[in-house]
């Protein structure tokens, strides 16, 4: 009975978070295909920050961000937002390494590049 009960248990669990997870995570993210020229832009999450605190990129750049999270308070998920710019999120999980390309685009400009789980988590890109 206990075992079936257990069993119920976690195939509600199962249902309520809609399925096995579809990709695994990977702790030291490869670089990605496409990569080739791209400049790197390398940002670490800390509880308290992202550092460094302002990168300049100029327009229509592509970029290679590798995003440390090695946030040893919190031990939180942190993410990578700036809807101004087209980056769409990046989440970032406790002590893994993320590699993603984005293209800068749009107008130039100073635009907060921030975690929208800790809001005093940020930093700033320079579009140029
Ligand atoms: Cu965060």
């Amino acid at each position: 009975m206990k075992k079936l009960v257990t069993l119920i248990f976690l195939l509600t669990l199962l249902v309520a978070c809609g399925g096995p997870a579809t990709e695994a995570i990977v702790m030291d993210e490869p670089v990605p295909p496409g990569a080739e020229g791209a400049q790197v832009v390398e940002l670490e999450f800390t509880s308290e920050k992202i550092i460094p605190e302002t990168v300049t990129i100029p327009v229509n750049t592509k970029v290679l961000f590798v995003i440390h999270n090695t946030d040893q308070k919190l031990k939180e998920d942190h993410n990578l937002v700036a809807p101004e710019i087209g980056l769409k999120e990046i989440i970032v999980r406790p002590g893994q390494t993320v590699r993603r390309l984005w293209t800068s685009y749009g107008t130039p400009g100073t635009y907060r590049v921030g975690c929208t789980i800790h809001s005093w988590i940020d930093m700033k890109i320079t579009v140029k």
